[in-house]
């Protein structure tokens, strides 16, 4: 890389021109996208990569002898061993292609759930869950006859550790938990709890939809038994996601969905599965979805963590600084270890009115309760404004940002 581009303005400047969707006007602004945690923009080399494949490669795969499905297939396999480089797999069998984190919970609490959980079981989870991670444990408790226990969280949104502790027991099956809150920002500590839980001999899953975007994760060295991720948040295409497990839980498990490419042999006298990976992937795959999220792992790796993680540290403080000084406004969420997200409220303001004003400015924010509805009861509120950053936002769109909640305040309070 040449000198210049050392200089961390000058970085942002070029990658900020890597995505086209931020360089344009929204009600006559330009467009501050801080919405980030509900789905990222997509550089143009994902763009690229999705449009080239479907302008030459377009094919079916695993099931053609011709050329283009020869080259499908080898695209398709190639993003899959890259995703499972990229985590850190030991394989790429262990890589699940799923349409998205909640897809790749379903899997888990229908094959998991359905085979191991019985009458009187626990499963664990977290009071900071997203719907996604707490709905298809309730379905399988509702199935089996197991119970859902849940950690609670404190004040500023941190797991309370002791009261996880406390719930480990032989009843316990499965702990799946976030690794970093949507609502919140609150990056949880998951070795921790992953040491935990194997001590206790129980399996932990880790709903990683918030975490692939903003740092590196290697689920060997974290010893996480399922790992679950969207490629939509990670800058790829949106229907699309991993289900990372370790092979000899993938192993044991039934398949979720019959159909085509799970199975070796069909006969009405019983049919035999595929081996894994394909063995969870019935039908034709979102094959663009894997080669979008493999070029979109590609570029952040090329846009390194070191810059992600110094650019996101400086937005998260920045911006804490510049709304806390808004008179009214209450920051919700202040774990110690936080990913760049803000949520706030602004007096007893409702979070659509304080969000549709911000879009008047051109700002994207997200508002309500962010499908995570137990959390926001736990905390006494309807819902928030929150405000996420990705590496590709700058520190004047927070000013925008404040100016524009100013503004709100003023019209509100
Ligand atoms: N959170 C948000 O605005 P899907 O929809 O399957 O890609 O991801 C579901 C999901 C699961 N877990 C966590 C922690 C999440 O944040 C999300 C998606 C978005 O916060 C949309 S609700």
């Amino acid at each position: 890389m040449s000198t210049h581009l050392h200089s961390p303005s000058l970085r942002l400047e070029k990658v900020r021109g890597d995505f086209p969707a931020l360089h344009q006007s929204v009600n006559g602004r330009p467009l501050v996208y801080l919405d980030n945690a509900a789905t990222a923009q997509k550089p143009e080399a994902v763009i690229e990569a999705v449009s080239s494949y479907y302008r030459t490669d377009n094919s079916n795969v695993h099931r053609g002898v011709h050329t283009l499905s020869q080259r499908a297939t080898d695209a398709f396999e190639a993003a899959r061993a890259n995703i499972a480089r990229y985590i850190g797999a030991s394989s790429p069998k262990e890589v699940i292609f799923t349409r998205g984190t909640t897809e790749a919970i379903n899997l888990v609490a229908f094959c998991f759930g359905g085979t191991r959980f019985k009458k009187g079981d626990e499963v664990i989870v977290s009071e900071m869950e997203h719907h996604s991670n707490i709905v298809p444990w309730q379905m399988a408790c509702e199935r089996s006859g197991a119970v859902l226990r849940v950690i609670p969280v404190t004040d500023s949104g941190e797991l309370q550790m002791e009261a996880f502790r406390a719930l480990l027991s032989e009843r316990t099956k499965l702990v799946a938990v976030t690794h970093i809150s949507n609502s919140l920002g609150t990056i949880n500590p998951v070795e921790e709890i992953i040491s935990a839980a194997h001590e206790h001999g129980v399996p932990v899953l880790l709903d990683g939809a918030q975490a692939l975007p903003h740092c590196s994760i290697d689920v060997t060295a974290l010893d996480v038994d399922f790992y679950c991720f969207s490629s939509h948040k990670m800058f790829g295409p949106t229907g699309f996601g991993v289900l990372f497990g370790k092979e000899h839980w993938l192993e044991q498990l039934p398949p979720y969905q019959g159909g085509g490419d799970m199975i070796k042999v069909v006969d009405f006298a019983g049919t035999t599965y595929n081996d894994l990976p394909h063995k969870f992937e019935a039908g034709t795959p979102h094959i663009a979805g894997a080669i979008g999220l493999s070029a979109a792992m590609d570029y952040v790796s090329g846009v390194g963590f070191e810059f992600i993680a110094n650019q996101e540290k400086d937005l998260l403080l920045y911006a804490t600084g510049r709304l806390k000084a808004i008179d009214g406004l209450v920051i919700v969420g202040n774990a110690k270890h936080k990913a760049a997200v803000v949520s706030f409220n602004l007096g007893s303001a409702h979070p659509y009115d304080v969000g549709t004003i911000l879009d008047k400015f051109g700002i994207g924010v997200r508002t309500g309760h962010h499908c995570t509805q137990p959390l926001m009861k736990r905390l006494g509120i309807p819902g928030t404004v929150r405000a996420s950053f990705s590496f590709y936002n700058s520190r004047a769109e927070i000013d925008q940002l404040e100016l524009a909640v100013r503004k709100a305040a003023a019209m509100l309070l």
